[in-house]
């Protein structure tokens, strides 16, 4: 029919790896709405449901332009049952009632509420909703003891730490990690990696990469940054961890010594407002009883840090800067079309038996055999 022909038809490679994906996202509606399932999924210890959504998702996020009849989406990967049952909902009556009822469900909500605390994640949130603790309130009145990152995270500074970081402010910490880093160890480079390297304009934290040209100069760094950055009262919280390796779930066994030399720190920064602004948001007393933020020079702001020897840094680089779920397509695409196994620190062929050095992020593609995704081209 003529409609048919007016109609543009979409082609998309199924992995998301495979695709450049902007931020300029031509299916709000609709992926922000998959977006909601899968975080209800993951929140809900449901991570292949989370999954099959967050990769409904992307593939919308890779059309370049608004769908607008089921049929656009005939032949596209990852599109499951469910998803297009959402999808269908949305674009027929311009709402999916399972989004809907999630949203308002009591339980989403206190989910929500109790993972917004800094060091809180589904498992402990979903233990405190099952004792019938659905807010702050609740959670104080109950005579939990909390750990000191929750602590932090519930009585200091919640809402701070769930009100957006706008790149500016990343860019000003960003200079005090330079300046620190630079203190303790000169030639140490400093990169900001996760959303904002994306080209994205607000996150939930920042992220940063350190490393030292010279293999073995970047030992024992992370705790001499850190010290140099408390003392100057920028930290209001850090907890400096050995890599824990998460990511060996998807790969093999590999030798010890490169999991002692990744650290990383969490912490919490205190950033200075800037004088011309003062606050960027006129508050009135928080409802959870918190220090309202205009009412002090500063804010706080959650930082990650994390060392890597230079050896492995294309990897790092390449594995911090997300999105999380084109880290995991990556993953995917190495292990099951290349039978690699690709980590934040390495590129393991599992034909050859060998890792495969690289010193750029273009390598790595190149190893994998896929096109070169630019950093902005990565926000599946
Ligand atoms: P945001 O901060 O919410 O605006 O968005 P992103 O993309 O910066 O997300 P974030 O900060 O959670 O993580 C940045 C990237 O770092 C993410 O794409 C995956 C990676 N990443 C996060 N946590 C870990 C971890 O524990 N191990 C490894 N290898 N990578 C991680
Ligand atoms: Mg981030």
């Amino acid at each position: 029919t003529g409609q048919d022909k007016e109609m543009a038809v979409f082609s998309v490679p199924s992995y998301a790896c495979q695709r450049r994906t902007t931020l300029d996202n031509q299916n709000t509606t609709l992926t922000d709405a998959l977006s909601l399932l899968a975080e209800n999924a993951e929140l809900s210890d449901e991570d292949g449901r989370g999954v099959a959504f967050r990769r409904a998702a992307a593939v919308l996020k890779a059309l370049p332009k608004p769908v607008t009849d089921m049929a656009q989406l005939r032949g596209l990967p990852c599109l499951g049952e469910h998803s297009l049952r959402v999808i269908r909902d949305i674009l027929e009556n311009g709402m999916s009632s399972e989004v809907e009822s999630t949203k308002q469900s009591e339980r989403y909500k206190a989910l929500k509420v109790l993972t917004g605390i800094f060091g809180v994640g589904a498992k402990t949130a979903d233990r405190w909703i099952r004792e019938g603790i659905h807010t702050l309130h609740q959670l104080r009145d109950s005579g939990h003891t909390l750990n000191r990152a929750q602590q932090a995270g519930v009585f200091l500074h919640y809402d701070d730490l769930n009100r957006p970081v706008s790149k500016a402010d990343a860019d000003i910490i960003g200079e005090t990690v330079g300046k620190a880093v630079d203190a303790v160890l000169p030639g140490a480079q400093v990169t900001l990696i996760g959303g904002f390297r994306r080209g994205k304009l607000t996150g939930h934290d920042v992220d940063f990469l350190i490393t030292h040209p010279e293999e073995g100069r970047e030992e024992g760094l992370m705790p001499k940054v850190v010290s140099w950055l408390e003392s100057r009262g920028f930290l209001l919280y850090q907890k400096t961890t050995r890599n824990s390796y998460l990511e060996c779930k998807d790969g093999p066994a590999r030798p010890p010594s490169n999991i002692d030399r990744f650290e990383r720190c969490l912490s919490i920064f205190k950033l200075a407002n800037e004088e011309t602004g003062g606050t960027t948001q006129l508050e009135t007393l928080t409802e959870n009883g918190t220090e309202p933020a205009g009412h002090r020079p500063w804010r706080a702001v959650r930082v990650d840090l994390v060392v890597s020897p230079v050896s492995q840094f294309a990897f790092a680089l390449l594995g911090w800067t997300g999105s999380k779920l084109f880290e995991r397509e990556l993953r995917r695409w190495a292990g099951y079309e290349k039978a690699m196994s690709l980590s934040s620190h390495a590129l393991y062929d599992n034909k050859q038996s060998r890792y495969l050095r690289a010193t750029s992020e273009e390598e790595i593609f190149a190893h994998l055999g896929l096109e070169y995704i630019p950093p902005s081209e990565r926000n599946a």
